[in-house]
């Protein structure tokens, strides 16, 4: 059994109290500009950038510190090609008979349907995977607890830091996913979480007019 080793904690800030009140209330203002976008341009973006907001994703806290996630970049345009035409049969599948009526209705306020050109426009797509386990380089395999939690985590760090860094992302999911591994060579203990669709968003980019719920409705204090 390995022993835990301790060091000091030494990266940890304390802000006065104004101070704290001031970055919260700053921090929720420039999050609430950030908005789902499904119209990109091909402004190529510096892979630095995307470099950087992985390794915050990365930081993210997972189950027993295993980081049961990888990403998968992609801004090859025949790999972005091969991966917008087995979407979008899977997405004509799913809106034309796949998705129950309540579904579709639930979508309806978005406007989204089975094309998916940003899957070849935007300058990358992060496939996000979620390993059931680790495997060690003898071949042995390391179990990973809460994988849908670490991983959730992870991405919804990535989301904050594509925002923070002044690009955009979409969250696409077309199901079933099982084409990426193919596509990505992945092995089959990884499956597909979503897709992060990134870039500069397109000079017209429009987007549905909808808003988040208030604080009463999101939030109980005990
Ligand atoms: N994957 C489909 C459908 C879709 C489902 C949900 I839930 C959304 O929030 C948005 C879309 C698509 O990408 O069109």
């Amino acid at each position: 059994m390995t022993k835990p080793n301790f060091i000091p904690l030494t990266s940890y800030r304390e802000y006065l109290p104004e101070e704290m009140r001031q970055r919260a209330h700053s921090f929720r203002a420039d999050m609430e500009r950030r908005r789902t976008v499904r119209y990109f341009s091909n402004r190529p973006v510096p892979r630095e950038v995307i470099e950087n907001c992985l390794l915050v994703a990365g930081s993210a806290p997972s189950g027993a510190n295993l980081q049961p996630w990888h990403f998968a970049v992609v801004s090859d345009p025949a790999i972005k090609r091969q991966i917008r035409e087995m979407a979008e049969k899977e997405e004509y599948e799913f809106y034309h008979g796949r998705a129950p009526q309540e579904w579709l209705e639930a979508l309806a306020p978005l406007g989204t349907d089975e094309h998916k050109p940003y899957l070849e426009t935007a300058p990358y797509l992060i496939v996000v995977f979620a390993e059931s386990y680790g495997l060690l380089p003898d071949g042995r395999k390391v179990k990973h607890y809460y994988v849908a939690e670490s991983v959730g985590i992870a991405t919804g760090m990535l989301i904050t830091a594509i925002h923070h860094a002044g690009l955009v992302s979409l969250t696409h999911t077309p199901s079933p996913m099982g084409f990426l591994n193919q596509i990505l060579a992945r092995p089959s203990h990884e499956r597909c979480f979503l897709i992060l669709v990134v870039g500069y968003p397109a000079e017209n980019a429009v987007v549905p007019d909808i808003s988040k719920k208030p604080l009463e409705e999101i939030a109980t204090f005990w």
